[in-house]
């Protein structure tokens, strides 16, 4: 079947470089016991390597070469396609107690999970080769970098965790042979790869992941979403730090002065765009560099929040990415770099819907059929994804691998509203701020199975992502607040209101830049803003729109609140923290009621 191949036999030298440290032996014996691989291959991330499972990838058709003179070094892989997204309702926080998980997880009791788990493991890599990759998150000297380790039967997913991690012997030797030392257990196995016998299991107390059934992206790179967010954010509430859905930009003055910013926005919501902005003509002198695409990792220096990027490359939406969107990321994806799900030119080239230039006269669609612009199917799968490592990104930040991070001076919450949400808006103080992170609401899109286009509530954009129980971790949020002398200022935005015409009424992607500008002049309490019921709104001639086609009309439009709108909007964010059973702390009930209030006077 596709995707699942044979064991490999690696030559001397290569796949043996075993960690000294006793805990992971017997935890790879414990595991090697039970699925019983043919051979076990110690991953070292060297270059050899590398070499070495790519060449076996496209021999056993996991990999398909690309044109080496169009995109250097770059493959594509294919995915079931049962399997290509996230899976969220098959997704599992498997605590001690229901309550630990809370109301927004699937829960199920550990000893019950993993008897489950173990029964579809037992031989499950008969045949296979178990691959065992050392793995770092974070920069090599942060405190806040956690070692893990990944087993997995799937070559691609070794090949995606040297692009997304930093792999390899700066694991093994920041683990050093201390068997009490701390890390990650992950364990991945392809299964059949059938949906019904498909989850994804975290076990926070014992900081172990168990993901069966899948071969794709945040369901099986076991790094991202399952420990850098869900395992993340419980070590975070312990540890008193936190662990975000959040890009982190850099943003750089004509003068040189220079702020940082994270912002989180529901998956396939515009992270990835917003942290390379290119600023349009008008803005000549302001520069934007990434820190981060998708996670934060913040903790609290001198009183303020300061936070690193656990991850090492950009697992980003193929779709709509272009020379006009996004230059950057284009940039980024011309070489080294693993495609899944795109659709493949007749000259050996990748090709997606919203790619610059007129789509080919005859494609290989992503599921390896015959595909032509007549073709009702789309040629790449819409969430479709390159996987590419951050230091191909043009405008990288200096400070990314700096282990005490950077600075926030402002954090942005934002999602995919058609209506109701102005472009952009501040938050009267830190409470208010977690308040309209609570709140977020964002259609649902591609990067989960299920119905795209729903507006959901996706608080702080880690509704698929909180390891423990929603109301601790908004609990979390405000005890942070409490501890920063010097707090980040805290905004919303929305980059995705239409109008009447159902077109988006924001040109968004560089024209972001205006809204970042006003931000920052916030944080330098220079920008104009007038007080609303919702937070204080940029009136038009707050922002810099210089040069920018749009109508005045539409402006005035995105800028503003409908208050029958907000009615309907604030009885969303009641019906919400109702579902949750009870457990929205204090603090937040009464911001509801002071903004309802607010509405009134
Ligand atoms: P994940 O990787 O899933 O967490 O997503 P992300 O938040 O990084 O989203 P990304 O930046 O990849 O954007 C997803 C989709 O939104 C792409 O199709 C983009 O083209 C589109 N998009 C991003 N920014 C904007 C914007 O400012 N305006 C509009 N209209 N679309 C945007
Ligand atoms: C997301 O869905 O938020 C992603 C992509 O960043 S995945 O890694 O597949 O979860
Ligand atoms: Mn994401």
């Amino acid at each position: 079947m596709r995707n699942i191949a044979p064991a490999i036999s690696p030559p001397a030298g290569i796949g043996d470089r075993k960690p000294a440290n006793q805990a992971v032996l017997d935890w790879v014996q414990d595991v090697a016991k039970l699925t019983q691989p043919e051979n076990i291959f110690w991953c070292d991330g060297s270059d050899c390597e590398n070499a070495f499972l790519i060449e076996q990838s496209l021999q056993q058709n996991v990999l398909i070469k690309l044109n080496e003179k169009k995109v250097p070094r770059s493959y594509l892989h294919r995915s079931n396609p049962n399997d290509v997204a996230r899976v969220e309702q098959f997704t599992f926080i498997c605590t001690p107690t229901k309550e630990e998980a809370g109301p927004t997880n699937n829960w199920s009791e550990p000893a019950e999970m993993y008897l489950k788990l173990q029964t579809m493991l037992k031989g499950a890599m008969r045949g296979r080769t178990m691959f065992v990759i050392p793995y770092i998150m974070g920069p090599a000297d942060s405190l806040l970098t956690k070692v893990g380790f990944e087993i997995t039967d799937s070559k691609y997913v070794v090949l995606s965790m040297r692009i997304m991690t930093r792999m390899g012997d700066v694991a093994i030797k920041r683990l050093g042979d201390d068997a009490n030392a701390e890390w990650n257990r992950g364990v991945h196995s392809l299964l059949d790869v059938d949906p019904t016998r498909r989850f994804i299991c975290h076990f926070p107390q014992d900081n172990a992941i168990i993901s069966v059934g899948s071969g794709y992206g945040g369901n099986v790179l076991l790094s991202k979403k399952c420990l850098a967010l869900r395992i993340g954010s419980y070590l975070a509430r312990k540890q008193g730090w936190l662990a975000e859905h959040m890009l982190i930009l850099g943003v750089e003055s004509p003068e040189g002065k220079k702020h940082y910013v994270a912002a989180a926005f529901p998956s396939a919501c515009g992270k990835t765009n917003f942290a390379m902005l290119i600023p349009p003509k008008h803005f000549a002198g302001w520069k934007v560099t990434t820190v981060g695409d998708d996670i934060a990792w913040m903790q609290i220096r001198d009183g303020r929040l300061s936070a690193v990027n656990p991850e090492n490359g950009y697992f980003g939406v193929v779709p709509g990415t272009s020379y006009k969107s996004n230059p950057n990321a284009m940039k980024s994806i011309e070489h080294d770099t693993l495609y899944t799900n795109v659709a493949l030119t007749d000259d050996g080239d990748v090709w997606w819907e919203g790619k610059d230039g007129a789509p080919p006269a005859h494609a290989i669609d992503w599921r390896g059929n015959d595909w032509t612009p007549d073709s009702k199917e789309k040629a790449a799968h819409p969430n479709s994804r390159f996987a590419t490592p951050m230091g191909n990104n043009p405008v990288l930040d200096p400070d990314v691998e700096k282990g005490e991070g950077v600075p926030i001076s402002a954090i942005i919450f934002g999602g995919r509203r058609s209506d109701t949400m102005p472009l952009v808006f501040q938050a009267f103080d830190w409470n208010h701020g977690v308040y309209l992170g609570a709140t977020m609401a964002s259609e649902t899109t591609a990067a989960a199975t299920g119905a795209v286009g729903q507006v959901r509530r996706d608080p702080m954009a880690m509704l698929p992502f909180c390891g423990y129980n929603i109301g601790d971790y908004f609990r979390h949020w405000i005890e942070i607040g409490k501890r920063l002398t010097n707090p980040p200022l805290i905004f919303n935005v929305n980059w995705f209101r239409k109008g009447k015409d159902r077109k988006f009424l924001w040109p968004g992607f560089g024209d972001n830049m205006r809204v970042l500008k006003w931000i920052i002049d916030r944080c330098e309490k220079s920008g104009g803003a007038v007080e609303s019921p919702i937070g204080w709104l940029p009136s038009p001639h707050d922002v810099d729109l210089a040069d920018l086609d749009v109508e005045h009309k539409c402006i005035v439009e995105i800028l503003g609140i409908d208050h029958e709108e907000w009615q309907k909007e604030l009885a969303g964010h009641q019906n919400f923290f109702e579902s949750l059973g009870g457990v929205v702390p204090e603090e937040l009930l009464k911001q509801r009621e002071q903004l309802a209030a607010r509405f009134k006077q």
